[in-house]
């Protein structure tokens, strides 16, 4: 028996690299095929290589057991990942804050470490990402602007994804693979027409695809997508998934406290000081979400 780990899966075939780097083009067993059992990118397998070859040469194997995950995200499904990077472009596409606080409940959930990267710098002014910052501030996460055109941040991106395993996700065309590319050149990714009229990215990305850095780390490039909803959350819970509120537990007057207009809410008392207005009202809405899934 072999463990090696799935590096890329589409419809019901697998591929997946072993411990020395060599690829096996797998099927799985029914069983690891279907619902929160189905295999993601990221998963440690157990697979049994067989006598076949496929077509473009790569040995064929087939997948006996998925090991236990550590985590997993729902969007984009991914497993084992220590690290999302969520990557907005500041201009075509705008950054969609909304999304960006989706998706960092989800990393806190899934107990990963996040940073928000901030792209295609170089198509506004100083002064516009002055403006971006300020609308955010203050951020609990760190945010790296950065440029595949004048590579602005590149290096500050690659230094943070040394030794781990992360996840690059975001819309459609906010540059991706652009930022992959970017730091490691030979990994070739394609991306979206620059000279395309539509400025939204067209889901140039068709799979998610884990990839391995020379720096040590590992990378996961993923397809975009802009809608992400909460499945399987407790409203009770959400709160502890903005660290920005953390040092605020327990100093609510009430004890259970949803931090929605109670008198005495300490968390709404720091809106504008150390809360930015603009998370605190996303994670009501988040929790009005979640109230209305729980009640059917
Ligand atoms: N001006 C500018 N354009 C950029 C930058 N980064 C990427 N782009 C362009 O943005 C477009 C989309 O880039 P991609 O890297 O394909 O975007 P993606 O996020 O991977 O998109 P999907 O794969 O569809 O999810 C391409 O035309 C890139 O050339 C940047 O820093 N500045
Ligand atoms: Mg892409
Ligand atoms: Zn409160």
């Amino acid at each position: 028996m072999h463990k090696g780990k799935v590096i890329r899966a589409a419809g019901g075939f697998f591929s997946v690299c072993d411990e020395a780097g060599k690829e096996y083009f797998c099927q799985a067993r029914g069983a690891l095929k279907k619902g929160s059992e189905a295999l993601m990118v990221g998963d440690n397998v157990v697979f049994k290589p067989l006598e076949q070859v496929s077509g473009d040469g790569t040995d064929e194997a087939i997948i006996e057991k998925r090991l236990p995950r550590f985590n997993r995200l729902g969007r984009p499904p991914v497993a084992n990942i220590n690290q999302l990077v969520v990557v907005m472009s500041l201009k075509d596409p705008e950054c969609d804050w909304q999304l960006v606080n989706r998706m960092l409940v989800q990393a806190e959930k899934e107990e990963m470490t996040a940073f928000l990267c901030l792209n295609k710098a170089d198509l506004v002014t100083d002064r516009e990402i002055e403006d971006v910052k300020q609308k955010s501030d203050p951020f609990p996460y760190q945010i790296i602007c950065s440029s595949t055109v004048t590579r602005m941040g590149i290096d500050e991106i690659a230094g943070r994804l040394k030794d781990c395993t992360s996840v690059f996700a975001g819309p459609s065309g906010v540059g991706k693979s652009s930022l992959l590319n970017a730091i490691q050149p030979g990994l070739s990714l394609q991306t979206g027409d620059v000279s395309e009229r539509i400025k939204r990215g067209r889901h140039t990305t068709r799979l998610a695809e884990l990839l391995p850095l020379h720096s040590g780390g590992k990378v996961v490039d993923t397809p975009g997508f802009s809608r992400l909803n909460f499945s399987a959350m407790d409203e009770n819970e959400l709160a502890r998934f903005f660290p920005d509120f953390e040092n605020l537990r327990g100093k609510c007057n009430f004890r259970n406290c949803r931090h929605t207009g109670e008198p005495g809410c300490a968390v709404e008392q720091e809106v504008g000081k150390s809360i930015n207005p603009m998370r605190y009202e996303h994670y009501r809405l988040f929790l009005d979400e979640i109230s209305k899934q729980e009640a059917y």
